[in-house]
């Protein structure tokens, strides 16, 4: 499972990383609600409480610990410009609690592969920008950034040069094409800088319909089954300019659900294959059985041409894939599962977040969205 983070120089990709790890790379437990929290909950249609806890492994991991500390001190410091292709791996825990328990949480434990590039790379500035696209290509889903502040200050060539729109649409054409098993493709946009936004009583309403206008709107009359979901995020207040995370989670939430639920299918299309494989090995198994039965010559004959294999060998690989097909089916669950809440999570919280999603051009509420798949 391969998450991308995809956009221009400077639209705020490293700097979103580095304040999401600094949000969730301490084991921490889901906070346990007072009454009050849990009424307010409720009264907002809320059913669950979710957490993340992300570590990252390898030389990267300094890198990115030094990055989120500068980020926090005063003023704040940010990362250098990347300069080439990092992938990071992850270990990811989600956690669940059902709100109004305050009793067990569920916890689901996934690695997932994240990518952060050198924005050059889309403007073919960068040494390697084809390598690094190439890379990109490999990404099973892209939190796409959109740099709120160039939609708010600069004219619409300028803005979709400096955006790198033109790139971006042909990496996501390509991931339209390559994932073609998949019903619906889902494409997370996170429109970066909304401190600056907050300051413009025109911005929300003006960003809103550059992505109508550049994604959704287009997207949706050209392919049909696409799923945006876009989701405002900050480092910074808006007011003091000291760091202050805004809606770092959901994107990579919404993303995350995306590809486990992709996972969950390619799971159940192997689990398939397996039973298949278990099913012809157990027909070889029996027709052995047979000629033990029938004839010992004809049985005699077959050994010699096959090396002699015996229907316990038949039967024991039709063990091993009965097996496999239900570790598979098991893994499969797990994931449908795990998307599920992820999903419903993002729902309940919309509110909250000023998260939208939209299917086909519409709003729509994510539950219905899963439940027609
Ligand atoms: N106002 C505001 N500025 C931000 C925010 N996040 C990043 N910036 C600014 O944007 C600059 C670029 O951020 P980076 O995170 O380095 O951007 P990037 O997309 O990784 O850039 P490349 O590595 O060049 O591709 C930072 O140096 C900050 O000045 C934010 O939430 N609000
Ligand atoms: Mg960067």
């Amino acid at each position: 499972m391969k998450i991308a983070l995809l956009g221009a120089r400077a639209v705020g990709k490293t700097s979103y990383f580095a304040s999401l790890y600094r949000e969730v790379s301490s084991s921490t437990f889901l906070p346990l609600l007072d009454a009050a929290q849990m009424r307010d909950a409720r009264g907002k249609g809320q059913s669950l409480q979710s957490g993340l806890q992300i570590s990252v492994q390898g030389q990267l991991k300094r890198d990115f610990e030094l990055y989120s500390k500068n980020l926090a001190s005063n003023p704040p410091v940010f990362p250098p410009r990347s300069i080439d292709i990092d992938t990071l791996d992850l270990n990811v825990v989600f956690q669940f609690r059902k709100i109004g328990e305050n009793t067990r949480t569920s916890a689901f434990h996934r690695e997932i592969s994240f990518i952060d590039h050198a924005g050059g790379a889309l403007h073919a500035a960068v040494d390697g920008w084809e390598r690094i696209t190439a890379e990109l290509d490999t990404a099973d889903v892209f939190i796409t950034f959109i740099d709120a502040t160039a939609i708010l200050t600069l004219d619409p060539t300028e803005r979709n040069e400096r955006l790198g729109l033109g790139a971006i649409g042909d990496m996501i054409r390509k991931l339209r094409e390559r994932i073609d098993e998949f019903d619906i493709i889902p494409i997370v946009f996170a429109v970066s800088k909304f401190d600056e936004v907050q300051a413009d009583p025109d911005g929300e309403a003006r960003v809103m319909r550059f992505l109508h206008e550049e994604f959704i709107k287009p997207y949706s009359e050209q392919w049909g089954n696409v799923a945006i979901f876009v989701c405002p995020i900050a480092v910074l207040d808006p007011k003091t300019g000291g760091f202050s995370p805004m809606n770092l989670k959901w994107p990579f939430m919404f993303a995350a659900g995306a590809t486990v639920l992709r996972n969950s299918f390619l799971l159940y299309a192997r689990m398939e294959r397996e039973k298949a494989a278990q099913r012809g090995m157990e027909a070889e198994a029996e027709t052995r059985r047979r000629l033990r039965r029938e004839s010992p010559f004809k049985r005699l004959r077959l050994w010699f041409n096959e090396g002699f294999k015996t229907a316990d060998t038949f039967q024991s690989r039709a063990d091993d894939y009965r097996r496999q097909a239900r570790r598979s089916l098991k893994a499969s669950e797990g994931d449908k599962e795990l998307a599920s809440l992820v999903w419903r999570c993002v729902q309940e919280y919309a509110d909250d977040t000023g998260c939208v999603t939209y299917l086909d051009g519409k709003e729509v509420n994510v539950l219905e969205m899963m439940e027609a798949l």
